[in-house]
């Protein structure tokens, strides 16, 4: 076995740092896990879906040389330099004859590897893509929204220094979210000082830890969040004062909320009047209360409405920039964009949000006869065919395009509709890094070094983009070749005098400037770091913008020097670099006035008094949700279903008093169908769902190349149409179904 090496887990957005032991037959196995110590936020912890690593690196369903489909639809194997002409060729060939916005591109990242994105940007510009998406536009635009017409910027909540803390429609326990999650919430719940709220249906693992369980009606947190703003006006419990001199539109919400027949709305969200005065109490008596929203609201009905009355809530209390509650983390990137929708999607007219199409629109943009259709797509470190809403419209859409480039590292069910198949490297062959980095005051970066090399046949995404780029006649080889001597004979501040210089004079450039650093300054990187090159501008833009948190972290000195002493220490240091520390007395002067009005969403808050509209019918009497997070659920980044120790199958879970009824037995089969498909699935029977309230987990039904499928792929339930007024979100935590025995 070889020496411990440090890395990080690619399951989920903490990217726990781990240290790794490899071996096996030449060396290609991770045969043993433990946390890093080192990492400056995880600490040495991990949970237990990381010990199944190995299932990922050497996992099913592999590719090792690119494939080209052929007429018959069957797949063959070609060398690179074919598939790099040809994949130029025909996406150049879709530019000229439809324009380059008529080529989609969808991914970028997942979530363990952001870099793809950042090279691909070189790719797009040269063919002039102008429309994208990627699985943040099925979760989080409705939040980034509101927090673009709020703050103008993107909040989260300092779990770390709270003491109450409020989850909306999360299960950390599973889907963590927060560094050491387990560990987190066991200690945070045994704090008498501390109090802790869950919103959800479910009697998930997070609510039975929490002092307060908010067990709201499925698809009715519009109303609960509504009745408790309304409570803290109505009862006078708001920091009128803090508002006063922090916020804008006070009057207006009072206006909106003073009405609202408090009892009426809790009666439909099924909520206990005392227990919903409990939790406003605790929130409005707290020093710091942070909140995370996430799925269980975000894929449901009034997503966005949801997004912006939890905003609210801690708002009136003036939970915002200060310990414990909401704060806005420094950034080298930042992944939630604007939250602006500037623009619309060019067939459905649907918002773009932070630049992103909503997913649930993207196959209605393409099977059409509307001239602005897209035409073609590059699909990259992603699986919307499994993943978007409706697969098999999803599959039917790319099947009508005239070319689909898929850059991923196993055969997906995506890549199965594929006219050429990229093979690249795994995030353990190649560096590799997340723009996951939210922690306050100190955030942290980590740029991980390769466990192996990549094996022959494979490509990295900052290589494929640099040749394509090559190909499509776009890389200024000249300019390239002089800034490597300068950097070669003159050292890095010539280079970036010349970089900067030849940005003024060809504007062409920054849009290839991804490729230009990898091919130049990458080669110059120690220990094979190229890949890194491309976050030395955003340490450039990080040292300009925000020099006081990265002097803070210790990167001192004028801002050009600050950046190289970062991105330094970046490329050099293994287990991650804290790169800002943020402070609390600046916040909330660079937060600006807080917006408490959004016009559309009061007028949607108004439409709340007629009640909720019943989801289920008689044919369909129960609400699904598609996708739940679990023990043994981690995406579709482990293409292996023998990861699995537990639930192999990924059960219908389904609570006793409906199992009786419909005369399911646990660990029997059921058949559940939607409007838009039907499956046989294992059921388990739990009293932690509520009556008509039954769940399936996310990331199962992958078919393998050897035939297998384990599980119900939750996607061929889910439809288009089911989305939210505002960012077009998926409604996947409420699809009506039927069941019945198998
Ligand atoms: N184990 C595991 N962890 C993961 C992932 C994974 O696949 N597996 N994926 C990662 C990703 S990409 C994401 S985005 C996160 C998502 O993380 P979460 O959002 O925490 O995950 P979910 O289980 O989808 O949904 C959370 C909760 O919403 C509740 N819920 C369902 N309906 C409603 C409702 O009507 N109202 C309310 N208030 N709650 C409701 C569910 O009961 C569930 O407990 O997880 C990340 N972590
Ligand atoms: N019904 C329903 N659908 C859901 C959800 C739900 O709750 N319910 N959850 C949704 C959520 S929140 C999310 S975030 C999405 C996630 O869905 P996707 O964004 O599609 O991402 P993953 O399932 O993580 O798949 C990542 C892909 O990247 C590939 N990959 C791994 N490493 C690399 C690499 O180094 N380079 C490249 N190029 N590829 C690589 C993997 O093989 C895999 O095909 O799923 C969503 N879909
Ligand atoms: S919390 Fe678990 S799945 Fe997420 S990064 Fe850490 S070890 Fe991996
Ligand atoms: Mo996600």
């Amino acid at each position: 076995m070889s020496e411990w090496k440090t890395s990080a887990c690619i399951l989920c957005e903490c990217n726990c740092g781990i240290k790794v032991q490899t071996g096996g037959e030449g060396d290609r196995e991770i045969v043993r896990i433990r946390g890093d110590e080192d990492h400056p936020a995880s600490q040495g912890y991990l949970c237990q879906k990381a010990s199944g690593l190995n299932h990922y690196q050497n996992g099913t369903d592999r590719l090792l040389a690119p494939l080209r489909r052929r007429e018959d639809g069957s797949f063959e194997e070609i060398d690179w330099d074919t598939a790099i002409r040809e994949v130029a060729e025909k996406l150049a060939a879709v530019r000229d004859t439809h324009g380059g916005d008529k080529i989609f591109y969808y991914g970028g990242g997942g979530q363990g590897n952001h870099l793809p994105g950042a090279y691909s940007g070189a790719t797009r510009k040269v063919l002039g893509n102008a429309y994208r998406s990627s699985a943040l536009a099925q979760e989080k635009t409705g939040e980034f929204w509101v927090n673009g017409q709020m703050f103008n910027t993107h909040v989260r909540g300092d779990f770390e220094h709270c003491d109450v803390a409020v989850f909306v429609g999360k299960n950390p326990w599973h889907s963590h979210g927060l560094p050491r999650a387990r560990a987190w919430l066991r200690e945070f719940s045994k704090d008498p000082g501390k109090t802790m709220i869950v919103i959800d249906p479910v009697v998930s693992e997070t609510a039975k830890l929490a002092e307060i369980h908010l067990q709201v009606k499925p698809g009715t947190d519009a109303w609960l969040l509504s009745a408790m703003v309304a409570m803290l006006l109505q009862q006078e419990k708001h920091q009128a004062e803090w508002l006063a001199q922090h916020t804008q539109g006070f009057e207006e919400i009072r206006a909106a909320f003073k009405d609202i027949p408090v009892e009426e709305y809790l009666a439909h969200a099924g909520v206990p009047l005392a227990t919903a005065q409990a939790a406003v109490d605790a929130i409005a008596g707290a020093e710091g209360a942070a909140f995370f929203e996430d799925l269980g609201t975000q894929m449901n009905r009034h997503s966005t409405l949801v997004s912006y009355l939890e905003k609210l809530v801690w708002l009136l209390c003036g939970h915002l920039a200060k310990p414990g509650g909401q704060v806005s983390p420094a950034y080298l990137t930042n992944i939630a964009g604007s939250g602006r929708a500037t623009r619309k999607s060019p067939v459905v007219g649907a918002p773009i949000i932070s630049g992103l199409v909503p997913c649930n629109v993207i196959a209605e943009e393409i099977l059409t006869d509307h001239p602005d259709r897209y035409r073609a797509m590059i699909v990259e470190a992603s699986n919307p065919v499994h993943s978007l809403a409706d697969s098999q419209r999803m599959a039917e859409a790319l099947d009508s395009l005239e070319c689909v480039v898929v850059i991923d590292i196993a055969m997906t069910e995506t890549a199965r509709h594929a006219d050429y198949v990229l093979p690249v490297a795994t995030q353990y062959e190649k560096w590799e890094a997340t723009f996951f980095n939210f922690e306050f005051p100190d955030n942290y970066f980590h740029l991980r070094k390769p466990l192996f090399d990549a094996p022959a046949g494979v490509l990295t995404e900052a290589e494929i983009h640099a040749r394509l780029v090559e190909a499509l006649g776009a890389m200024p080889t000249a300019l390239c070749e002089e800034l490597t001597t300068l950097l070669e004979t003159e050292g890095r501040s010539a280079y970036r005098d010349r970089f900067i210089a030849a940005l003024g004079e060809d504007p062409q450039l920054s849009a290839v400037a991804p490729a230009v650093l990898y091919r130049t300054l990458g080669p110059s990187l120690p220990e094979g770091a190229a890949i890194g090159a491309v976050l030395w501008p955003l340490c450039l833009d990080l040292a300009m913008r925000d020099g006081a948190s990265l002097a803070r972290a210790g990167f001192e000195g004028n801002p050009l020097e600050a950046a190289d002493a970062l991105f330094d220490a970046i490329i050099s240091q293994h287990s991650g670099v804290v790169f800002a520390k943020g402070d609390y007395a600046s916040l909330m002067a660079q937060l600006d006035e807080v917006k408490l009005v959004i016009p559309d969403l009061l007028e949607e808050v108004a439409g709340l008094a007629a009640g909720p509209e019943p989801l289920t019918s008689e044919d369909y009497p129960f609400l699904l949700m598609a996708g739940e997070r679990r023990d043994y659920s981690a995406n579709a980044i482990y293409r292996d279903a023998d990861w699995r120790r537990k639930d192999r199958e990924g059960s219908l879970r389904i609570c006793s008093a409906d199992a009786d009824k419909l005369g399911l037995d646990d660990g029997g089969e059921a058949r559940i169908t939607t409007r838009r498909g039907s499956a046989v699935t294992r059921v388990e029977v739990t009293d932690r769902m509520q009556p008509g309230h039954v769940s399936l987990p996310n990331g199962f039904g992958l078919d393998n190349v050897d035939g297998r499928r384990v599980g119900v792929a939750p996607n061929e339930l889910t439809s288009l149409d089911a989305r939210d007024r505002f960012a077009g979100t998926p409604w996947h935590k409420i699809v009506p179904a039927q069941i019945a025995r198998a």
